[in-house]
């Protein structure tokens, strides 16, 4: 759950300048700067380490991917002594380990993704030194995967460098903040709220993990009179509200309840938590996507978090700018490509109305046994990591397990189908999806509930010949839904622009090129009655690693360039979608 400051609970945000240096020798541990280092340099945290500094010794520091160490000194905050502590971090890339006052607290291993340790024990008032050591090197045996021997016939690499199995930097340290939370001893360690549609109702399911015999459920109507309030003994552990004439949540209007759990003890309340929670439903029938019983066509964009100098670092005001592109283009959605976004991101997306396609950090993946075991156990880590976190969002709307696997490989339907399986276990009431490249070779469709495609026909293929392109997809789609009888979402499709470049007639690489390719595709998508989605690749201009085909070492997909400017393919969408609203 994410930290809360209220009168039972409390956080201090560790934001700020902390001590850094890298670990060429990789001899930090052998050393002792567990207890702490000298010789650090100041680095901002959150943020990625790369474009911080220029250089590291006689080579880039941006290339440096670790080991590196952080370090940083706190007292213990007013208030906080006696409670239960603990340190969350809310994303390290990629491997962390954690030691507070010279005692190991831990280690966790992927990017993206937030993780805990209790601290209780180990924190004293005054003088307590934090140390983190980050490893980001790439590898085969870790998701995502990097570095691929190419003599084992991994030859699909980017052939780029550094060296990933993936179109995006591989931005490594502590990216998002990390907070020191106080909570009572008696607590409420898990909500899970799972919302329905009863008539002109609402019904929200509530389940709970906590120490303690009793729990008083409010629930309120966000910016109306709406207030209700249950208590119930704390031995079922499950209740369920109902919301007469409930304002339901959808794009149109983002409606929001504050649900408010407090944990009794001896008839006083000892702690509280609240969550916005909305009403929604989501189903897939035959061919469509339904939200609120009603189909949803699903317009929008992919993402990366990235941004000049801070790398992958949290960057509140780069979000609030996101939305408002995607507002202003039209868009209702979007694709956390290609992993889970900061908490933050989704609080926005409930309160502003966005649907998401929430996906973990599975990029990349390859079947060949070297490694496959062990990214198959990252896999499920990460699947219930994503939707612990996640499970109470309205905005979410499905999972996806990973993107653009090379999947034809006989080991793939059964490394998703335990994926699948483990999804629908943790969570029963969204779609669950991959999203692929191989088409109708990903025989996972068989049981995942949305067919996800990206397709650039007229880029990679049919370079040049949009017609040619647009025509080829129009078959292909047509023929993956007489295969598979599922909605079909076009995940990814885009071209590349440099802004300012212009052609005509259109030719590949100018504005009018890009814009020309987006507005065939979605006039294509939206004739198809079995299409419900269309997400362009990509929002914004974004950082890769260095290699002939992106050049500046940029990924110039973006329909704005990385300081969020429109290109005129920008402007055409917001045409396109305008008519549609
Ligand atoms: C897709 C990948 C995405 C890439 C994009 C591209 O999913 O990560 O950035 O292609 O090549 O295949 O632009």
């Amino acid at each position: 759950m994410f930290p809360q400051q209220n009168a039972y609970r409390q956080y201090f945000d560790l934001s700020g300048f902390w001590d850094f240096r890298f670990d060429p020798e990789d001899q930090g541990e052998a050393v002792g700067w567990m207890v702490g280092f000298e010789g650090g340099q100041p680095i901002a945290v959150p943020a990625s380490w790369n474009d911080q500094f220029l250089e590291d010794g006689p080579h880039p520091a941006r290339d440096n991917l670790g080991p590196a160490w952080y370090q940083v000194r706190f007292d213990l905050p007013w208030g906080f002594a006696g409670r239960q502590l603990s340190l969350r971090f809310g994303s390290v890339n990629y491997l962390a380990d954690v030691w507070l006052n010279g005692v190991f607290l831990g280690r966790h291993e992927g990017g993206h993704m937030a993780f805990v340790f209790d601290a209780t024990e180990h924190l004293r008032p005054e003088g307590n030194r934090l140390v983190v050591r980050v490893d980001g090197r790439l590898a085969s045996d870790r998701v995502p995967p990097g570095n691929l021997p190419r003599e084992a016939g991994e030859g699909f690499a980017m052939h780029n460098y550094p060296d990933t199995a993936f179109d995006f930097f591989p931005y490594c340290g502590i990216q998002r903040p990390v907070l020191l939370a106080a909570t009572p001893r008696e607590a409420i360690h898990d909500v899970t709220v799972t919302p329905a549609i009863e008539g002109e109702d609402g019904l929200l399911k509530v389940k709970l993990k906590a120490s303690g015999s009793a729990v008083r459920l409010m629930l309120e109507g966000f910016g109306s009179q709406y207030r209700q309030a249950l208590q119930l003994e704390w031995e079922q552990g499950e209740a369920e509200l109902r919301v007469p004439k409930s304002m339901l949540w959808s794009p149109a209007h983002p409606n929001l309840y504050r649900l408010t759990v407090e944990l009794l003890s001896g008839g006083q309340v000892c702690d509280a938590y609240s969550l916005m929670v909305g009403i929604r439903t989501v189903a897939v029938e035959g061919r469509l996507l339904l939200l609120n019983g009603e189909p949803i066509f699903l317009r929008g964009f992919c993402r990366h978090e990235d941004f000049p100098v801070s790398g992958r670092g949290y960057l509140p005001p780069v979000i609030v700018r996101d939305y408002d592109l995607l507002k202003w283009v039209g868009a209702n959605s979007f694709r956390t490509s290609h992993y889970p976004y900061s908490e933050q991101m989704l609080d926005l997306a409930d309160r502003l109305g966005f649907m998401v396609i929430d996906e973990t950090q599975a990029v990349g993946l390859f079947f060949n046994e070297n490694g496959l075991e062990r990214r198959l156990e990252l896999c499920k880590q990460y699947t219930g990591e994503l939707i612990q976190r996640d499970k109470n969002h309205p905005c979410v709307i499905a999972w996806s397990l990973a993107n653009e696997p090379k999947s034809a490989h006989p080991a793939a339907k059964g490394y998703f189908r335990q994926l699948f399986d483990l999804a629908r276990s943790l969570d029963n009431s969204r779609p669950v999806t991959v999203v692929s490249m191989v088409g109708e070779a990903e025989e996972s469709f068989e049981f995942l509930d949305l067919v996800c495609l990206n397709r650039y026909n007229g880029w990679y293929t049919q370079s040049g010949d949009l017609d040619g392109g647009v025509q080829a997809l129009s078959a292909e789609l047509d023929a993956l839904y007489a295969r598979y009888q599922k909605p079909i979402i076009l995940s990814e499709f885009g071209a590349d622009a440099l802004p300012g470049h212009h052609a005509q007639p259109p030719e590949m690489f100018s504005e009018e090129y890009q814009a020309e390719f987006i507005t065939r595709y979605i006039q294509l998508l939206e004739s198809k009655p079995y299409v419900v989605g269309e997400h362009v690749w990509n929002l914004c201009d974004f950082k890769t690693s260095q290699g002939v085909i992106r050049m500046n070492s940029f990924n110039y997909k973006g329909v704005f360039t990385r300081d969020r400017r429109p290109k005129l393919a920008a402007h055409r969408i917001k045409e396109l979608w305008g008519e549609k609203k």
